[in-house]
């Protein structure tokens, strides 16, 4: 059994980017739910976010969202950032609030539609410049609601010309991440549903375009870290949406539906070679506060990640690899089992102390008084949400 001792240093510089959307309201189409002190402004989302780094020591980047995010001058909101102590990460796309995309966007039949969706990405890309940004990450809303409504195959490949163009307009430095997701908000079918789908698509693109795995979106029964294990294999897992789900996207906190599916993934990731400082993974969350106090959230969240990143660390892998190539199936499951069931919490708060963070973040957070402060600054204006 491998100690904590031992993969203790292996934790150092693991970094999660918290999504500027998880400290906006959101809700379900039934209702969204406003909460005191939610930020107006993309800067106060992102001082949420430093404060969740602050606490933690495990979130130094922020993704953002065009057009929810959109400022006059993002060279400026990246010194912003900075001065709070953190960086700009991914910039996600946004073509499913225009009615003009009602039947697409990338894969829209009118040519001007599809320049429309094409040059919103563009401007993306134009932020990545001024933010510093790596990754642009495209989820599409796109598909069908009935059978025989639109040509699958034509939509296919105006979907392949319209991400060649994006593509194209690159920098050497900046990446293409193509998120899968198999419903939802089209019910027949999904233009970019699975990921051999998105694999197809990425392969054909080139080198600098990967795979985004949004572990909310593959049907019940999955299993995601076999999909986790090939796309490493392939070179083309880019990056995660974490967050868990109980019945479709839930988008809730990571690790909370099920915290062992999330120790199998990281298990894979480490095997695959996708955790490290070398790794070209970005870990990212993908997930909405609708009930629950949103910093508080995004910290349980990326605690959860750290703590099946330790566990899946513990995993004994040269006793594994011995008792599968001798066959032995239940000692190689026990010694799996074994890291999983092993509770690294105490090790976990001794590891923060001796590097000068709280040992119990949470607390240490709800104690600060932040979110008092918070609650008396934020009055008037118009709270952030899905807007
Ligand atoms: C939608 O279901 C996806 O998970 C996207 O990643 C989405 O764009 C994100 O939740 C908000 O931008
Ligand atoms: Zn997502
Ligand atoms: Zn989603």
């Amino acid at each position: 059994m491998t100690t904590f001792s031992e993969i203790a240093t292996l934790l150092e510089g693991q970094a999660i980017e918290v999504p500027s959307w998880a400290y906006g309201n959101s809700g379900t189409r039934f209702n969204v739910f406003g909460t005191a002190g939610t930020p107006r402004t993309v800067e106060e989302k992102l001082a949420d976010a430093a404060t969740v780094h602050r606490f933690t020591g495990l979130a130094p980047l922020v993704s953002l969202h065009i057009p929810w995010d959109l400022v006059d001058d993002f060279a400026a909101l990246r010194r912003y950032a900075e001065d709070l102590g953190v960086a700009l990460g991914t910039i996600n796309s946004n073509t499913f609030q225009d009615d003009d995309y009602r039947l697409g966007a990338l894969t829209h039949t009118d040519a001007k539609i599809r320049q429309k969706a094409i040059d919103h990405h563009f401007e993306c890309i134009d932020v990545m410049h001024a933010t510093g940004s790596r990754d642009l990450k495209i989820w599409l809303a796109e598909g069908t609601n009935y059978p025989g409504q639109g040509d699958l195959r034509g939509r296919q490949d105006r979907l392949a010309e319209s991400l060649r163009t994006i593509y194209d307009r690159l920098a050497d430095d900046q990446r293409l991440v193509l998120e899968y997701k198999f419903f939802e908000p089209a019910f027949y079918h999904t233009d970019v549903p699975d990921w051999g789908t998105s694999y197809a698509h990425v392969a054909a693109l080139g080198e600098r375009a990967f795979v985004c795995l949004d572990t909310g979106h593959h049907a019940p029964g999955t299993n995601i870290e076999f999909i986790v294990a090939q796309l490493l294999r392939l070179g083309k897992l880019g990056s995660f949406d974490f967050n868990s789900r109980f019945y479709a996207d839930d988008d809730l906190i990571v690790g909370a539906a099920d915290p062992f599916q999330l120790f199998r993934i990281l298990f894979e990731v480490i095997r695959g070679g996708g955790y490290g400082p070398d790794s070209q993974v970005a870990f990212m969350l993908d997930q909405c506060h609708n009930i629950e106090a949103k910093i508080p959230g995004q910290i349980r969240s990326v605690l959860n990640v750290q703590e099946m990143t330790a566990r899946a660390l513990l995993v004994d892998s040269s006793a594994l690899a011995e008792a599968q190539e001798s066959g032995d199936v239940l000692l190689a499951n026990e010694i799996l089992m074994d890291a999983f069931y092993t509770d690294v919490r105490a090790d976990l708060a001794a590891w923060r102390e001796e590097r000068g963070l709280p040992a119990n973040p949470m607390r240490a957070y709800l104690e600060s008084g932040y979110q008092q402060q918070i609650e008396a600054d934020r009055i008037g204006g118009t709270q952030a949400g899905w807007n």
